[in-house]
């Protein structure tokens, strides 16, 4: 209380005491402010931000299934428009302009529309919680500066109050800060476990790498072939109808309405996969592996960036996400000559090192088996 008791040698103190039947009820409406925040914040399921949250429960897996039936019983649909789009052979082509969802937009002030369930809920957190408060706490201030200004100058209060404490006030305004800070750290702290939840075991991998200066997509599940990912020429990309400077020419293909496990690291510095309107962001280090979940809800183009300075042409390392539905993802894979089985199907990987016990001769070696040594075991020719 340090401050307060400054404050009773100037005008803060005499605002403590004299005009407390006015400013508290400023106060009050302020606390009570507060508590409204608090409880729609612990309360989601009264509010939009429930219908979000439900999103991954319940909407997510209609995507899943969508995607696949909507091949298999061509209804009308926005994935039926993607099949619609295949050649018959069940060949790839891939996504053209139309499909561009995610890209930043002129004149744009807020975040980008978002397309996976995290991005719902961090754009409602944010519009409907942060800006609120902010906007409320902000006037509330101004309020009270411009109120202080005016009636306590030192021609309208010539005489200050020399009143030094008020525990009511002290108590609400320690009480309301509390209330608003909890208010803001259930969803937040909902928001980063959210983020952090670990892929489901069989869910597809994509191994991310950075380059200097241009991505690398690798497949391991499916045959680990690798797509290395270069901006597109701005010309090219203009005539095509893509963005400048986001274009690629080889994008990174996953699916959507499916859950992916991204891995990712950095083969020379460390670079940062990020895609706004997927909330996406990792950095991907040199000698380490991150790893994050990433659901896509809706096929469709969406375009990120480099996001850790990692270069002289770190701006010209541009990500360009093509979700596809099921069927056509598995075209795409076997156009680039990958396999469509899960983890049993990869090749198995070269031994890194012979034994050296296996190799003959060598100092670790051993002799050959015998009868005697072990039982049972076939008794190698004698050379
Ligand atoms: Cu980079």
């Amino acid at each position: 209380m340090a401050i307060l008791q400054t404050g009773g040698e100037m005008n803060l103190g005499n605002l403590a005491s004299r005009p407390a039947r006015r400013l508290l009820p400023l106060l009050a409406a302020l606390a009570l402010g507060g508590g409204a925040v608090a409880a729609t914040a612990a309360v989601p399921a009264n509010e939009p931000g429930a219908a979000v949250t439900n999103v991954e429960d319940t909407q997510s897996p209609n995507v899943a299934s969508d995607s696949v039936s909507a091949a298999a019983a061509a209804e009308p649909s926005t994935t039926d428009a993607v099949v619609g789009a295949q050649p018959a052979t069940g060949g790839y082509t891939p996504l053209g302009p139309e499909w561009i969802k995610g890209q930043p937009t002129d004149g744009a002030m807020t975040f980008q529309q978002q397309h996976t369930p995290d991005g719902h809920y961090a754009l409602w957190m944010h519009d409907a919680i942060l800006l609120p408060l902010i906007v409320a706490i902000s006037l509330v201030v101004l309020g009270l500066l411009l109120w202080v200004v005016a009636r306590y100058n030192r021609r309208a209060n010539a005489v200050p109050s020399r009143t030094s404490h008020n525990t009511l006030i002290e108590v609400i305004w320690t009480a309301v800060p509390v209330l608003i800070l909890v208010a803001i750290a259930v969803p937040s702290i909902t928001l980063l476990s959210r983020q952090y939840r670990s892929p489901p075991e069989d869910a597809l991998t994509v191994k991310v790498t950075g380059y200097q200066w241009y991505w690398g997509y690798t497949y391991p599940d499916n045959g680990g072939f690798e797509v290395i990912s270069n901006m597109m020429d701005e010309g090219d990309a203009i005539a095509q109808g893509l963005p400048p400077q986001l274009a690629v020419d080889n994008r990174m293909v996953v699916p959507a309405g499916e859950p992916i496990r991204i891995q990712t690291t950095g083969a020379d510095v460390i670079h940062s996969f990020a895609v706004p309107s997927l909330w996406f962001k990792i950095d991907a280090v040199p000698g380490r592996l991150n790893e994050r979940v990433l659901f896509i809800e809706e096929p469709g183009i969406y375009y990120g960036q480099c996001s850790e300075l990692c270069g002289a042409r770190h701006a010209y390392m541009p990500i360009a996400v093509e979700a596809l539905p099921r069927p056509q993802f598995n075209a795409w894979l076997l156009s680039k000559g990958g396999t469509l089985g899960g983890p049993e199907a990869a090749p198995a990987l070269a031994p890194a090192q012979e034994p050296e016990s296996g190799v003959e001769g060598a100092p670790g070696a051993g002799a050959p088996p015998t009868e005697e040594t072990a039982p049972g075991t076939p008794v190698p020719e004698a050379a």
